[in-house]
């Protein structure tokens, strides 16, 4: 068993019985470690393999356009799958009932999962475990090196994580196998009714937005290829401008697993740019993206202010009474209407788009810690918009993201100043230095 699988309950005698693959995370049916480990399981004990996906209607606030793009994906998913026989079954309701009560109707032998670091999969997998009495497995298909691999506790920022990633990547950064058929054909007269599950999507303000990304594993390949051929050799230098245009856009599709990041990591460096060209992109990629896993995974408080260093918590308590200049609502924050154009301009793209550039998400936070009535308000606050809007929201790297802009979180203390103390300040003239504020403003009016 290779140390991307981790058995969750300590059951490891195979019970006859077709292999469940509990689909979450990684919503693809190629370079999935998940699906592979459950396949090469079926065939060593000459059974089937099916996989599931439970449909939840509430998921950490995600609206209509999150769980289109989401449905969207899994039907192309069903497909693939489909092209392999290998039966895709979609439930609904809560996993803690849907799942072992599936496993039962079929008399699983086996129930194999993707990692996920939220509190609120490791909540679902955690009573699964204790209901079900067959071996359960979970395997980390979303990191390119396994969590648990990488680094046993928090780190404290890329500095510290970055060493013990790069000297792993030769034996994990590796091509994955072709998935095979299904070694033993298991029929299942269970068809998804797609309008049902449509159906469950809950009704919120964007219900009838069209979507600016075209969801699938399919389109996630072409997003990448675009970005090899046409972006990634100014990333570098344009990254930081969110009048450019030179980001992947990946980060919806590998929010929704829809592509590997291991895949999308083995594709650049074979574009055969020079290193210093695609190191950037793969430090984001890589050793931010797996960072976050790490925070989050490490620690439970990963969404909210008592989960940053002492440090932090500290120079924040010591500004609590600072004057604020401004104190905006959540209404005010969500309407963009603050005095600031270009705050406005990001909350804007945020909303219209479902996707905020990276650059605007640090100023975009930043200035919530500012103008409201304190750190706790503005994580609240923070959460809920990206949650609520951001296509890849309700991702360790969003909760991250609001750690280090709102917390210093994986950054360092800065000069002291008010509000902020130590914590990394950002301002309108900083933001004009980088690229043309006016530009931007005008493009999310
Ligand atoms: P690219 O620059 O092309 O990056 C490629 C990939 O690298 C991204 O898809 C992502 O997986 C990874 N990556 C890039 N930057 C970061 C980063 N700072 N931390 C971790 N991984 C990174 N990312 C999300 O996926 N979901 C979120 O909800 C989210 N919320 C954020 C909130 C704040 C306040 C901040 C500061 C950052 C947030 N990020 C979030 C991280 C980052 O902004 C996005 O991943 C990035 O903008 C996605 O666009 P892209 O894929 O085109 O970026
Ligand atoms: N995972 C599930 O297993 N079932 C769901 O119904 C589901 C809905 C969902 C909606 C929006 C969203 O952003 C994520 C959603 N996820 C769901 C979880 C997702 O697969 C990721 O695992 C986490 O969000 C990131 O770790």
């Amino acid at each position: 068993m290779n140390d991307r699988v981790k058995n969750l309950n300590n059951l490891d005698k195979p019970v006859n019985g077709p292999v469940i693959y509990w689909m979450s995370r990684d919503q693809r049916a190629s370079d999935n470690w998940a699906l592979l480990y459950s396949i090469s399981l079926a065939k060593e004990n000459n059974v089937g393999c099916l996989v599931i996906f439970c449909l939840i209607p509430e998921f950490l606030g995600a609206g209509s356009r999150q769980y289109r793009f989401m449905l969207d994906g899994l039907q192309e998913t069903e497909e693939s799958l489909r092209k392999k026989k290998i039966p895709f079954i979609i439930l609904s309701g809560n996993p803690i009932q849907e799942i072992p009560s599936f496993l039962n109707s079929v008399t699983a032998g086996t129930l194999v999962t993707d990692f996920d670091p939220l509190k609120i999969k490791r909540k679902w997998k955690d009573e699964i475990s204790h209901l079900i009495s067959i071996p359960f497995f979970e395997v980390d298909t979303h990191n390119i090196v396994p969590i648990w691999t990488a680094s046993s506790k928090q780190e404290y920022g890329a500095y510290t994580i970055r060493p013990k990633i790069k000297k792993l990547l030769p034996d994990y950064l590796v091509e994955f196998p072709e998935l095979d058929y299904q070694p033993k054909t298991v029929e299942s007269e269970i068809i998804n009714d797609w309008n049902k599950l449509y159906s469950f999507i809950p009704h919120s303000a964007d219900s009838e937005t069209p979507i600016s990304f075209k969801s699938g594993e399919k389109e996630a390949r072409k997003v990448l290829d675009k970005f090899i051929h046409t972006k990634l050799e100014h990333y570098n230098d344009k990254r930081n401008d969110p009048t450019a245009n030179a980001v992947s856009g990946l980060s919806p599709y590998l929010h929704f697993g829809q592509i590997s990041a291991q895949k999308v990591a083995l594709e650049v460096k074979k574009a055969g740019m020079d290193s210093d060209t695609i190191d950037g992109f793969l430090e984001e990629l890589i050793v931010r993206r797996e960072l976050a896993d790490n925070f989050c995974y490490y620690n439970p408080d990963y969404d909210n202010f008592n989960g940053l260093h002492t440090w932090a918590k500290q120079t924040l308590d010591d500004h609590r009474k600072d004057r604020r200049e401004y104190i905006y609502s959540l209404e005010e924050f969500e309407q963009g209407i603050t005095h600031d154009r270009l705050w406005n301009a990001a909350q804007n793209e945020m909303v219209v788009t479902g996707k905020m550039h990276g650059y605007m998400r640090m100023y975009w936070a930043k200035k919530i810690l500012e103008w409201s009535e304190s750190p706790e308000k503005a994580y609240e606050i923070a959460i809920y918009l990206n949650d609520k809007y951001e296509l890849d929201g309700r991702d360790p790297n969003g909760y991250t993201g609001i750690a280090w802009s709102i917390g210093g979180l994986h950054d360092r203390p800065w000069r002291e100043r008010e509000i902020f103390g130590k914590i990394r300040y950002m301002n309108f003239n900083g933001a004009k230095r980088k690229f043309d504020v006016e530009k931007y403003i005008t493009l999310y009016p």
